[in-house]
């Protein structure tokens, strides 16, 4: 029966059906202690390579303390051993570099107890001194305001992350601006540079949706969804693009669903004050969104979306979505979290893994990174500069860390550009001077991420889920380093039955080793190694005797490292 099943799984993955999402069916994680908590995001703080987990916390109900657990070695404390001073009613965060010394820096903003407290917080920073942040924000924007949400980007293209900041409250109808901190060669103006429409909004998300190398800015409202189109450098303070066929967004993501080029857009409709509530995603026809999403996802009268975001759960190229909620009977029961199977670019509209609490879950942020660095791979993406664009998104989005960028051979330094590591771009100062391939970006990201998700009832805490594929050894992760671009295998057939020709092409002579492994990451076998001459090559592989299965292929040329998937059918 065993054997059956895990046929059908393979068939199942061959023919692009959905499958079954890796994920533990029950908390791997939860944290200990009594936040209101919102706002989620893995960054390394302490630098020694595994990522820690931040939580901003309080909201609109009470006075917490933000909050960082610590991750030793693969396991993150429950217990939070990094606490702000400042107690407040903080929401969502960010996390980057803002400053330039290569360490992740902390971005909250604040709601405020509703409806006493609002308008009276700032937004704060806490910059990184090396190994840790510091317990009290030395940057605080000049202006208070109610805030729910707040990225980075790079609005201007001069390689800085500055700060967008959503403001208002929708639930009282409080308007103010949506609007932009300008960061000046690592320091954070305290007054915005740039205001958007008076309309109260409660999500925002930078994202270069027509793909001329200069973010977006999209703003979510209740019933409405903006687009501010970045025109070289500059926003436009009235949207480009709306529509209000929507229904009250808490929450943005940006993935590129059925991999055309374009990136796609998911929110979180929520509709605790009756209005309609469902997961969407308007997909992008070559640089304009769709005005009425043509997928949506109600799960079961659910009428409390929150959350949503993507990332490639399974490892078949394709994001997922994990979307988070406030339960379908109501806060507090029911399920809460789940995720949304994507085959071949097409998402399922049924969930395809939930975890159902039987005790107080209301999602608020999810999140996708690899806790126990157990599926990281490194790689390096080689794009062309053209002389005036500065911005490329990475192939492999969120990422675990970034390594290094390089241009025309040279590491650019950490002064001349900036990275989102959640939204997986990369923007220079000065743009690349034309040329082939002359542009690398090196980094790492997982094949299989964990899932966290916060917590807003004070009385649980936050939870993580583990990725269950099977981990690879040491000896599967990659080095990262590349010296001629990318190279990737191609197999044929996929999945394969008696035998699968692998080709791949070399830019310049160099030892090759090419090997196959299974999934527990035993070398199974040595197809290649050799001293190889520049150009195309071949080679057969017949897995005789070996079981029905995927296997993973792990082709090491010129410094570089990559991996593929191969499935043998019997
Ligand atoms: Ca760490
Ligand atoms: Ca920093
Ligand atoms: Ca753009
Ligand atoms: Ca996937």
């Amino acid at each position: 029966m065993k054997t059956l099943l895990f046929v059908l799984l393979i068939l199942a993955l061959a023919s692009g059906t959905y499958a079954a999402i890796p994920l533990a069916t029950s908390p791997s994680w939860t944290s200990s202690d009594n936040d209101y908590a919102t706002g989620g995001g893995f960054g390394d703080f302490n630098g020694d390579g595994y990522i820690d987990l931040a939580t901003g916390n309080g909201q609109d109900m009470a006075r917490d303390y933000n909050h960082v657990y610590i991750n030793q070695n693969g396991i993150l404390e429950t217990t939070a051993s990094w606490a702000s001073t400042e107690q407040r009613g903080f929401a969502h965060l960010m996390i980057g570099d803002l400053n330039h010394d290569g360490k992740p820096d902390l971005a909250i903003i604040t709601l405020g107890i509703y409806p006493s407290n609002q308008d009276t917080n700032p937004a704060v920073i806490y910059y990184n001194t090396g190994s840790a942040l510091e317990h009290t924000a030395s940057w605080h924007s000049h202006d208070k305001y109610a805030s729910f949400d707040c990225d980075f980007g790079d609005v201007w293209g001069d390689g800085n992350l500055s700060m967008v900041v959503s403001a208002g409250d929708a639930y009282n109808s409080s308007n103010r601006r949506v609007r932009i901190y300008r960061n000046r060669n690592g320091v954070m103006d305290t007054l915005p540079s740039w205001q958007g429409d008076t309309l109260a909004s409660d999500a925002t998300r930078f994202a270069d949706l027509n793909n001329d190398g200069w973010l977006d800015l999209i703003v979510g409202h209740r019933n409405r969804l903006d687009v501010y189109l970045n025109n070289n450098g500059t926003l436009p303070t009235t949207p480009s693009w709306t529509t209000s066929n929507v229904g009250w967004v808490l929450r943005i993501a940006v993935g590129d669903v059925n991999k055309d080029g374009w990136l796609d857009v998911a929110v979180a409709s929520n509709g605790q004050n009756g209005d309609p509530a469902s997961f969407k995603v308007f997909h992008n026809n070559s640089g304009t969104l769709e005005t009425t999403a043509s997928w949506t996802a109600s799960i079961g009268g659910d009428i409390y979306p929150s959350c949503v975001a993507f990332g490639d759960v399974n490892n078949n190229g394709y994001p997922e979505l994990a979307a988070g909620s406030w339960g379908s009977t109501g806060i507090g029961s029911g399920r809460s979290i789940y995720v949304f199977d994507n085959a071949g670019g097409t998402l399922s509209t049924n969930y395809g893994w939930s975890w159902t609490n039987t005790v107080s879950f209301v999602s608020e942020t999810a999140v996708w990174g690899d806790v126990r660095n157990s599926h990281v791979i490194a790689t390096a993406d080689t794009v062309s500069g053209n002389g005036t664009r500065r911005l490329w998104y990475l192939k492999h989005i969120p990422t675990q860390s970034f390594t290094q960028a390089l241009v025309g051979g040279s590491p650019v330094p950490l002064s001349d550009y900036c990275v989102h590591p959640m939204s997986g771009w990369v923007s220079f100062k000065n743009a690349p001077a034309s040329g082939t391939n002359n542009v690398i970006f090196q980094y790492t990201y997982s094949y299989a991420p964990d899932l966290a998700v916060t917590n807003w009832a004070a009385s649980q805490g936050n939870y993580l889920f583990l990725n269950t594929t099977a981990s690879g050894t040491e000896e599967l992760a990659g080095n990262g380093k590349m010296e001629n671009g990318n190279r990737e295998l191609t197999i044929f057939p996929n999945p394969f039955k008696e035998s699968a020709r692998i080709s791949y092409n070399l830019s310049k002579a160099s030892p090759v080793s090419l090997k196959a492994y299974d999934l527990a990451g035993r070398l199974v076998e040595t197809l290649v190694h050799d001293d190889q001459t520049a150009g195309r090559h071949e080679v057969s592989w017949s897995a005789k005797g070996l079981p029905a299965g995927i296997y993973l292929l792990r082709m090491e040329a010129g410094g570089e490292n990559h991996l593929s998937r191969i499935i043998r059918v019997k």
